[in-house]
């Protein structure tokens, strides 16, 4: 278990350390079940510190054994070592000092995989955020950085590859059957950044010339065997640097750039400086294995990892309270990367999707927290879509307020100025105020104030004096530990439709300050007028999801139906019909509940048609068009009292109206997208896949039979279509013989790639329906399921929960009971991955009243265990708490 106690860290008792760190060796001397660590430290007193200051190290199941000051052993009497902590009295007036500290680790027996710890035979770190206390006492906070030297020293013959941070400074021999590699990083960095990995690897291998015509060489190292793997990876990496040159003007600052795959991660990825980790399943792609979605995510995050080499690296957080500074402004980064490879609006479509999905619920429920907190107890839990989604949306927004222009001159004058510091977001704002000149203090709010924005809308047209007004009224609900807001500066992006479809110019606007296209509500309550407005305009507004708000306005149909169709702004359209949607499919759960008949909106059938047969269009909006709202989607939009079976039952009511409504559409849209030829990832091929795929899956419910989601099984050449079809076939068709054998099928043939059994687990998991929870514990007993890998685990335990409503909210509350006990399995070997996973019950309190007493006994039954991780005991204790 975690040697950490319960204690709560707040920021207002930020203070700075009384020593500063200079410098850091550190050897190694790998092996499996004991490691040796020797650090030596070199110190001296910060300016106006207290003299008598005893030197406080951190740690994490820790054990001393030994203890040098100035190379000389330590008298018993002048220091305490616990697991969690050295303390270190009595030290000498001479400045600076040099501490060595040697530890004894198990990288074996790490199961949390924090710190040092071994993937498949692979030594491998993983330091953010405090990892680094569990392989050395260490002042191991972001604020305290410093220059490494790492001397690594292991079995030559089953670590032929020893790599660290930084730059390579030689190697040789050591003893008859060791070897030794030494790296020093010359960019003073803190302790979460630092990395190490040794072992037996593959490599792929490139260069790129920065901008200032440097070389850099640059290698993945993946497991033998699956170097063409990570070809795509590769070329997303290039890719990357030379995007942050051209768009940031940040070129890479070492001779080489590495990345390695393990497939035991906690997370997604880290960005150790010059030696990224990655979890492989967001490196190694190729057609028949991964699918579009995975190549679109392996672009993503290379990209987020890449570019954390300045903000993050470079730039640090000065506090884990920061830690948005450097997430929520890489997000943005990775999320103008990936617009300016693919397409923008089809691109924000998806973020929106995400954030609406994963976001705002957190931000909803007892989990709600700022963007920049104020008190944690464990910051693991702290790596949220809050600091990371509504981070990015943040830092979005302060581009829309002071335009593209001022936002990279912001940019600029932060690097500039920040350069090599720790930093809090008080100092990112700042740099934002100078560029601009804007006072940013109202907007700083959104990174102050928990809870998404209700903001309500209504409209009036005077056509005789050609007055169109508007009025907005902004509230920010209550949130744990936060009962009253203030109002705060939401901009929006807005349009004024004529009956055409063109864009209307008033000729004055009064009651609010406006910059181009973007409207600044800043009041509690304000009114808009625009004059010269002769005939009733319809109002396209939070055009490009401009805020991350909701929006209550009672637009009618045929206003959403124009939008949807003519709106100049592609993102818009979507916005518009999945609004035009939602109050649909709200009325089918209600209907549905209450054993009413389920009558479909027709003008959304006619809408979405028209969006999705329209050819001037392109593919992947369309496929977007057809993705209908999800039942988490239609969850949220209810608000309480949520019965997911009524909901499901509902939505497939209205998703079968479609699909019976022209199912020649969806025939020709699925003959005519079959994409031809040699495999390609990009975008274009991408989206008609997607949009084919969405076809098949109302010809399915159309035809209601299995055929042709068999056959397109059987046809498929690339992963894509085969998971999609298998997915159809298997939630469609769940009984049916032709799903049995298509699974077996692909078990059969993918047996030996862990990240296609993934997939297999997932879509098995996510069959719809109280069933799913037999099918998932005896898949639990498969010889395929590894509970020690995290991926594995994810996609099957993970998956139920968060992504099968009916399934997972069974209203017999098996589901959660499931849940529970797979918590308190997972939680002593790896906390991280089981606080994770229980917060897939973050929305309990918003189902029905029998559900959520079943869902809060299971809770219970948690808090009720013997022995829990701080991860675990802090998430059920906010999602208990009254
Ligand atoms: N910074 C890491 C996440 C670390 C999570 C620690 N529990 C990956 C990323 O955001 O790029
Ligand atoms: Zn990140």
């Amino acid at each position: 278990m975690r040697t950490e106690n319960g204690r709560i860290i707040h920021l207002a008792n930020y203070r700075r350390t009384d020593f500063v760190l200079e410098r850091v060796d550190l050897t190694f001397e790998l092996d499996p079940t004991e490691t040796r660590v020797e650090a030596r430290l070199i110190f001296h007193r910060r300016e106006g510190a207290d003299r008598a200051a005893p030197l406080v190290l951190d740690g994490d199941e820790l054990s001393l054994s030994g203890l040098l000051l100035d190379q000389v052993e330590m008298e018993a009497g002048r220091y305490d070592a616990t697991p969690d902590s050295l303390t270190i009295r009595d030290l000498p007036e001479s400045e600076p000092f040099e501490i060595t500290i040697t530890t004894l680790i198990n990288p074996e027996a790490n199961t949390q995989l924090m710190g040092l710890y071994r993937t498949n035979g692979i030594y491998c770190t993983q330091c953010e955020a405090e990892g680094f206390r569990r392989i050395t006492y260490f002042p191991d906070r972001p604020d305290v950085l410093a220059v490494y030297t790492v001397n690594i020293i292991a079995d030559r013959q089953s670590c032929p590859l020893l790599l660290s941070n930084g730059n390579f400074l030689g190697g040789a021999g050591y003893g008859e059957e060791k070897h030794f590699a030494a790296w020093f990083d010359p960019h003073p960095k803190p302790s979460y950044l630092f990395a190490l990995v040794a072992g037996d690897l593959g490599v792929i291998e490139d260069t790129f010339t920065t901008m200032s015509g440097r070389e850099v060489t640059l290698k993945i190292y993946v497991e033998h065997g699956k170097e063409p793997r990570a070809a795509y990876a590769m070329d997303a990496l290039k890719r990357s640097m030379r995007w942050d040159e051209e768009k940031f003007g940040r070129e890479y600052d070492l001779d080489i750039f590495m990345i390695v795959a393990v497939s035991d991660f906690n997370m997604g990825a880290m960005e150790n400086k010059g030696l990224n980790v990655f979890n492989d399943k967001y490196v190694l792609a190729d057609p028949e294995t991964a699918t579009d979605q995975d190549y679109a995510n392996i672009e993503a995050i290379i990209a987020h990892e890449y570019f954390h080499n300045w903000t993050g690296n470079r730039i640090t957080c000065r506090d884990w309270f920061q830690l948005c500074l450097k997430e929520g402004l890489t997000v943005y980064r990775d999320h103008e990367f990936s617009a300016d490879q693919r397409s923008r609006a089809v691109k924000r479509i998806s973020e929106v999707r995400l954030l609406k999905s994963e976001q705002f619920p957190e931000d909803a429920g007892p989990l709600a927290h700022p963007v920049r907190p104020t008190k944690y107890r464990e910051i693991n839990n702290f790596y949220t879509t809050t600091i990371y989604e509504k981070g990015s949306e943040v830092t979005r927004m302060i581009a829309t307020l002071v335009g593209r222009d001022t936002f990279r001159k912001g940019m600029d004058l932060y690097f500039e100025r920040h350069d090599g510091e720790a930093v809090t977001i008080e100092d990112f704002v700042g740099c934002f105020e100078t560029a601009s000149g804007r006072d940013l203090s109202q907007f700083s709010l959104w990174y102050h104030q928990a809870g998404t924005p209700l903001v309500s809308v209504s409209t009036a047209h005077d056509a005789v004096n050609g007055v169109f007004t508007l009025s907005l009224e902004q509230m920010i609900p209550p949130t744990p530990g936060q009962s009253l807001k203030e109002p705060m500066h939401i901009p929006l992006r807005f349009g004024l439709l004529a009956e055409d479809g063109s864009e209307m110019t008033p000729a004055a606007v009064a009651g609010a300050e406006i910059t181009g296209d973007v409207l600044h509500l800043t009041g509690r309550r304000q009114s808009i007028t625009f004059s010269g407005v002769t005939a009733r305009p319809v109002l396209s507004l939070n055009r490009d999801f401009s805020a991350p708000i909701n929006l209550h306005f009672e637009q009618s149909s045929a206003d959403l139906a124009h939008i949807a169709r003519h709106d100049g702004d592609l993102f818009a359209r979507w916005q518009a019909l999945s609004d035009l949607a939602l109050p649909s499919l709200v009325s089918a759960a209600r209907d549905a509940r209450n054993g009413k008949k389920v009558t479909p909106d027709p003008a959304l059938a006619d809408t979405l048609l028209a969006l999705a047969g329209d050819e001037t269009l392109e593919p992947a909006f369309r496929a977007q068009v057809l993705a209908l709202p999800s039942e988490a989607d239609i969850a949220r939009e209810i608000g309480n009292d949520n019965d997911p079976d009524a909901i499901r039952a509902g939505r497939e009511a209205v998703f079968a109206d479609i699909a019976g409504r022209d199912t020649a559409l969806f025939a020709t849209l699925f003959a005519r997208h079959r994409t031809e030829g040699p495999f390609a990832p990009d975008a274009g091929s991408a989206g008609r896949r997607a949009l084919r795929n969405a076809a098949l899956g109302y010809l399915a419910v159309a035809e209601g039979t299995p055929a042709r989601a068999v056959a397109a099984f059987e046809a498929a050449d690339n992963m894509t279509d085969l998971s999609a079809a298998l997915t159809v076939l298997v939630h469609r068709f769940p009984d049916a013989p032709e799903a049995a054998a298509a699974l077996e099928a692909f078990r059969a043939r993918f047996t030996d790639n862990a990240l296609v059994l993934d997939k297999w687990f997932a879509i098995q998991a996510t069959v719809p329906g109280e069933s799913a929870l037999d099918r998932v514990r005896d898949l639990m007993e498969n010889p395929h399921f590894t509970a020690s890998n995290p991926n594995r685990v994810r996609a099957l335990i993970g998956t139920f929960a968060f992504a099968n409503p009916t399934g997972f909210n069974r209203a017999d509350g098996a589901g959660y009971r499931f849940l529970a006990e797979q918590i308190l399995a997972i939680d002593p070997k790896n906390p991280q991955l089981a606080a994770r996973i229980l917060t897939a019950m973050r929305s309990w309190r918003s189902l029905e009243g029998g559900r959520a007493d079943h869902a809060l006994n299971a809770l219970r039954s948690i808090t009720a265990a013997e022995k829990l991780s701080s991860d675990v005991s802090d998430i059920v204790d906010r999602m208990t708490k009254a």
